[in-house]
């Protein structure tokens, strides 16, 4: 099963459907091939960056299906000309855990896909928008193998790239998460700064209070390198607020909301410390949030932590 016939199948399902999110998708696959190829090759970091970012933006527009896109390497979004438009906003980080890159370790680009609404002129509205409305969410893993993981609102499928075929080619049929994990991942070097509940949750992975055993610490630092671990394996991955960081560190749109996203359709949770991940109304587009995510247990007790706090 390919992934091409996947979501044609996918959408199917719907009948007014136009086909239009199929060829949007297939854009970001193309994408994400061409990215999976150069980082193969190995080009240099700042290339890197900058050649996955016009890759997709080229791919996006391209596919005429878009009208506006939001980037993590472009401080402002781009609005698609109106001759070349579609109905679909997409937001993404064209290649997150860039510092990685030049140690050959997993990096990733991460998407969200939005909906403008009928009959509008489109405005930066329609992207400043709860994660919930989003329509689809993914990522694509350049590891050792190159792996998207997408969402379109019902449950998570994997698809592999096979090489010989370069065709994505569904590996990972409805993935769930596990309802509790053994593994933590967060950047502990962090932990001088970090709020009470914070530093309470991370103690009880380590030092369990309940007679249960310690949690292992594996922490990449490529956000979709840990989400995807998290997904498979169970656990919870932290980016947490801290007193030099206080809204955290990634940015909710294309960081945040994706990976919210996947984690709740997969049967985990995803929370700010405050609130439910993907209920947050983003009010700029390059806007952090402080995020925990993964296991639906293992969140379940963090919450607990932050509200007892209030
Ligand atoms: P980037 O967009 O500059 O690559 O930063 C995002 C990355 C994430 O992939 C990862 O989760 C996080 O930064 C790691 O940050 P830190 O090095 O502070 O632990
Ligand atoms: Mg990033």
């Amino acid at each position: 099963m390919t992934i091409t016939r996947f979501v044609l199948n996918e959408q199917s399902k719907y009948p007014e459907s136009l086909g239009d999110f199929s060829i949007l998708l297939n854009h970001i696959v193309l994408g994400c091939k061409f990215v999976c190829s150069a980082v193969t090759k190995g080009e240099e970091q700042k290339k890197l960056d900058v050649l996955s970012n016009e890759v997709f933006i080229k791919a996006l527009v391209s596919s005429g299906r878009t009208c506006i896109l939001v980037s993590e390497e472009d401080d402002e979004a781009t609005f698609v000309e109106p001759s070349g438009r579609g109905r679909y906003c997409v937001v993404f980080d064209p290649l997150d855990g860039s510092s990685n890159i030049d140690c050959g370790v997993s990096i990733g680009t991460i998407f969200g896909i939005y909906m403008v609404k009928d009959g509008h002129e489109p405005t930066l509205n329609d992207v400043l928008q709860p994660g919930k409305n989003m329509l689809a969410a993914g990522y694509c893993m350049y590891g050792s193998s190159c792996m998207l993981v997408l969402s379109t609102g019902s449950g998570v499928n994997g698809f592999s790239l096979d090489p010989s075929l370069g065709e994505f080619i569904l590996t990972h049929p409805e993935i769930k998460i596990p309802k509790k994990g053994k593994i933590y991942s967060v950047n502990e070097g962090n932990a001088i700064n970090w709020d009470g509940p914070t530093a309470k949750y991370v103690e009880k992975c380590k030092f369990p209070e309940d007679g249960s055993s310690a949690k292992s610490l594996r922490y990449v630092g490529s956000m979709v390198a840990d989400v995807h671990r998290t997904l498979l394996y169970g656990g919870i991955f932290l980016y947490p607020a801290d007193k030099k960081s206080p809204n955290g560190k990634l940015r909710v749109l294309y960081e945040v909301f994706p990976m919210s996203f996947l984690m709740e359709q997969a049967g985990g949770q995803a929370f700010t410390g405050k609130q439910r991940a993907l209920d947050l109304v983003p009010r700029k587009i390059h806007e952090r949030s402080p995020i925990f995510l993964g296991s639906y247990d293992d969140v379940e007790e963090i919450k607990a932590l932050y509200n007892a706090e209030e």
